[in-house]
């Protein structure tokens, strides 16, 4: 990543277009993440093309452009079922929220979601979830059902079912599909039903087999009511580290259009390792667009530079990281309550509540200047700029890196916490 930048910030500098433009596409894809990056196949073949032609500004707006649709993004996600098969749970773990939080979809044993209900990320306001119930209802009209609840506005469906899918389930599928929109069934608490078995056949049960069999069983309910090949995730809204939500959650994201992709990733509770590193390479591709958005304007005769260094601004984006990975200073408090600790307690442990320390780190500084001493030696030109954007880059990174690895190393202590207390 480092080597890219540098090497983009030597070519601007002497104008070898021809080798940004080979250098850009091969960097991006073993940049962004796994489940795919922020810029899109048409908008990666235009900024090469602007490239090529050397037309470094048109490729800046592009980026520019796409950062700010990925910014701006508004996410609607519909989800449906018959009564009782866990909509208002699913959406309070996708949001991050227990059930008894302010706020949170109500849920319980008896019928409680009536209407179509609206539901925004406490963090992420342009996201909402959709709590729409009715499929199960003796009212329930297949040909009318998706103009009531005005499919159009929604990103896609999950369709919810705790035991088997209904009919109903399966012509709202096809009419989903029909509208040209994405759904996915979800099986949720299939805990309660590992746990039913176990009790019931202590001797023969065997977790991976009964897992296979609620998933055999819901892939030909489906292909019988007449969808053909299904795909299905087995859930349970009780720990969405276990069981197919991973999967879920990646499939989500790799379906996306690249531009609603980063505010989903960003949303997804940070439940394993794996979650964190998703939101972390989603991060690092913004850094790294931002960078090099101000490196194409660091050799634009009488462009002031657009990424200055100020503490504040640095401050507020340690902040704006922390808030992604759940560990702005609510959460904090939360997961301090969680550990049977205090703030401090937790603060010998992690490094990111404490900005000064991470941004008096000299070795940023010494990084940038012999980089930007090394990229503008072939012009001499530009050399303050590029050792501020080069400041704020790395500055960033480690941010990211920090932030990244406390929250790992809370999630991992919060999981042996609960699992001694159960164990009691
Ligand atoms: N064990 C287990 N229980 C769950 C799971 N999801 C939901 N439940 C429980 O199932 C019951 C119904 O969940 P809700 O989320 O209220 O279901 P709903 O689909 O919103 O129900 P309505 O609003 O009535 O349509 C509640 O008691 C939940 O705690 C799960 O994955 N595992
Ligand atoms: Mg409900």
């Amino acid at each position: 990543m480092d080597q890219y930048i540098l090497a983009f910030l030597k070519n601007s500098s002497i104008k070898n277009f021809q080798h940004l433009a080979n250098d850009f596409m091969p960097h991006y894809s073993t940049l962004i993440s796994k489940v795919g990056g922020i810029l899109s196949p048409e908008t990666l073949s235009n900024i090469q093309k602007d490239l090529q032609e050397g037309k470094l500004n048109d490729a800046v707006d592009k980026i520019q452009e796409s950062l700010a649709a990925a910014e701006n993004c508004i996410l609607e996600v519909a989800v449906i079922g018959e009564s009782g098969t866990g909509k208002s749970s699913f959406i309070n773990a996708l949001r991050g929220v227990s059930s008894e939080e302010e706020g949170a979809a109500n849920t319980g044993v008896v019928e409680t979601t009536m209407e179509k209900t609206p539901y925004q990320h406490p963090k992420y306001p342009k996201v909402t979830f959709w709590d729409l119930p009715g499929t199960g209802t003796p009212n329930f009209l297949p040909d009318t059902y998706l103009e009531t609840v005005g499919f159009t506005s929604y990103d896609f469906f999950i369709i919810i079912s705790s035991s088997r899918f209904s009919f109903n389930d399966a012509l709202l599928a096809q009419k989903i599909k029909e509208e040209g929109k994405k759904f996915y069934f979800v099986r949720t608490k299939v805990d309660n039903d590992l746990y039913n078995e176990e009790v019931t056949k202590p001797k023969s049960f065997k977790r991976e087999r009964v897992l296979q069999q609620i998933r055999d069983n819901c892939l030909a309910n489906l292909s019988n009511i007449g969808v053909p090949e299904p795909c299905i995730f087995l859930v349970s809204n009780f720990n969405l580290d276990n069981f197919d939500f991973p999967i879920l959650q990646e499939t989500l994201l790799k379906d996306l259009p690249a531009h609603k992709r980063h505010i989903f990733a960003l949303l997804l509770p940070t439940f394993s390792d794996a979650s964190i590193e998703i939101k972390r390479d989603f991060l690092k591709e913004k850094i790294w667009l931002d960078a090099v958005k101000s490196a194409s304007l660091a050799f634009v005769p009488f462009m002031p530079i657009i990424y200055g260094f100020d503490l504040p601004e640095q401050e507020k984006c340690l902040k704006v990281y922390r808030k992604h990975f759940g560990l702005d200073d609510m959460s904090i408090e939360e997961i301090a309550e969680k550990l049977g600790t205090s703030i401090q307690g937790i603060k010998t442990y992690i490094k990111s509540l404490d900005f000064w320390q991470l941004v008096k780190d000299d070795s940023i500084a010494a990084k940038a200047r012999s980089c930007a001493e090394c990229c503008c030696s072939v012009n001499g030109g530009a050399i303050s700029a590029v050792f501020q954007l080069l400041k704020v880059y790395f500055l960033h990174l480690k941010f990211l890196d920090t932030v990244a690895n406390d929250a790992k190393i809370l999630l991992h202590k919060t999981l042996k916490r609960a699992g001694d207390v159960a164990q009691r």
